[in-house]
């Protein structure tokens, strides 16, 4: 096999549920309280995996963590029965299914050392994404357990606030090839907080012993994190040569634009003007929050939300772009609404690896045969429905676990991932 970009899927989870967790996130606020159906929310996410296979693309998957997570509750100093109602909701997030947050990945051709180096993200801004690392470190150190191929590191110690790929875009002439790599952060963005903070991008960049002078920090800007972009992939994304992004996105972009011009001549940058489509508009349809992708055929495709299509603004300025004869030359819309209404579109529901596959631990790569029993044991063990007064349930909680045992011993990771 050879060096490719593989896309790593979190699987949505079986507590799937809307419990308004996420500050600054706007889907997450306002659907609070909505029933949820972790049922369908999984089976779209398997859905856009199979697009990504059918593509040609390389996927992996990511499994749902264990809920309610026990142990962050019991040093807590409690239990799920016995949890207040905030407490209870942050232990039964599903929220790793949001893999775009699980780590900071920065493939070999970067690194001083030829290793692809993965930093699990320590999500400390939130409470119910804190907890995730210890089982997220867990399945990085089994999926890229080959040490001559990866490092992988400890969380970004707290306060300093590490959210993952969400705040890292590359920028390359191909995949296999050296790049620029750009760490973007927040101030502020008053009345939200900032989730990514420079001292935690600077850290990532010297585990990964990136060379200086191709790696960038680049502040968000406060008007894109106020308007509901908490993490830069709502704005913006990058793909080889590509990057693609809302004028608004960024604090300082002349000046950004003409650092990554001068480390990457080859750079193409598309930016779309607010009197075009306005940042709100972009936030409400992800626009941005799409899978930018190489396409085997060459040229690429936004593999981008079915909410992007319904905003005439959106749309219309897509067909403008593909009329344009540009590098982009397809739009995938996908629907993944249970996820998108938590904030989640199809760019936050992966991560992106640049390595050689054969180095992979094979439990988490996956294929249409592989996909389909994933999706028979979703439809028999995988709850249909969960409102938020349902979190409580003994009978609801009994069949997470159950769903979630079934499938890891399924994949036989149970002796490897059993809380
Ligand atoms: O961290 N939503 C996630 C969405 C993450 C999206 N990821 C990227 N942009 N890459 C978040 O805000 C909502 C959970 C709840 O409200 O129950 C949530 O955590």
């Amino acid at each position: 096999m050879s060096v490719r970009e593989i896309n790593f899927d979190g699987l949505i989870g079986p507590s799937h549920n809307y419990a308004g967790l996420s500050v600054g996130n706007l889907a997450s606020t306002s659907n609070a309280g909505q029933v949820s159906q972790p049922r369908a929310a999984a089976l779209q996410g398997i859905e856009k995996m199979r697009t990504n296979n059918r593509l040609g693309l390389s996927q992996g998957i990511f499994l749902p963590q264990w809920r309610p997570d026990g142990r962050w509750l019991a040093a807590l100093g409690t239990g799920i029965g016995d949890a207040e109602p905030h407490i209870r909701a942050a232990a039964m997030s599903a929220s790793s299914m949001w893999a775009a947050n699980a780590a900071t990945v920065s493939p070999a051709a970067d690194t001083a050392d030829g290793r692809t180096h993965l930093t699990v993200a320590n999500l400390v801004t939130m409470p119910h994404r804190s907890h995730e690392w210890p089982q997220t470190l867990t399945q990085l150190r089994i999926a890229f357990s080959d040490q001559n191929a990866f490092a992988v590191h400890m969380p970004i110690p707290a306060p300093f606030g590490d959210e993952g790929a969400a705040n890292h875009m590359r920028l390359c002439d191909s995949h296999d090839a050296p790049g620029v790599e750009i760490f973007v952060h927040g101030e502020s963005g008053a009345p939200f907080p900032a989730r990514q903070h420079l001292e935690a991008s600077k850290a990532v960049a010297r585990l990964h012993r990136l060379d200086p002078a191709k790696t960038l920090f680049v502040q968000q800007s406060d008007q894109a994190i106020a308007a509901g972009a908490f993490h830069n992939d709502v704005v913006a994304v990058a793909n080889e040569n590509l990057l693609f992004a809302h004028e608004l996105a960024f604090a300082d972009k002349d000046r950004f634009y003409a650092q990554l011009r001068d480390l990457l001549p080859s750079v193409q940058i598309i930016e779309v003007p607010s009197s075009a489509i306005s940042l709100n508009d972009a936030i409400r349809s992800y626009l941005f929050n799409a899978q930018l992708v190489t396409l085997p055929e060459g040229g690429m495709a936004l593999i981008l939300p079915t909410e992007a299509q319904a905003i005439p603004a959106v749309w219309n300025w897509l067909q403008h772009l593909l009329a344009g004869n540009g590098p982009i030359r397809r739009l995938i819309p996908v629907d993944v609404r249970q996820s998108m209404a938590n904030g989640g579109g199809p760019a936050c529901l992966r991560l992106r690896v640049v390595a050689d596959p054969a180095n992979i631990d094979p439990r988490f790569l996956v294929n249409e045969a592989k996909l389909d029993q994933i999706a028979a044991i979703v439809d028999q063990y995988w709850p249909e429905e969960i409102a938020p007064g349902d979190l409580a349930d003994t009978r609801l909680i009994a069949r997470i676990e159950q769903s979630w045992l079934t499938l890891v011993d399924h994949l036989q990771l149970s002796g490897d991932l059993m809380p």
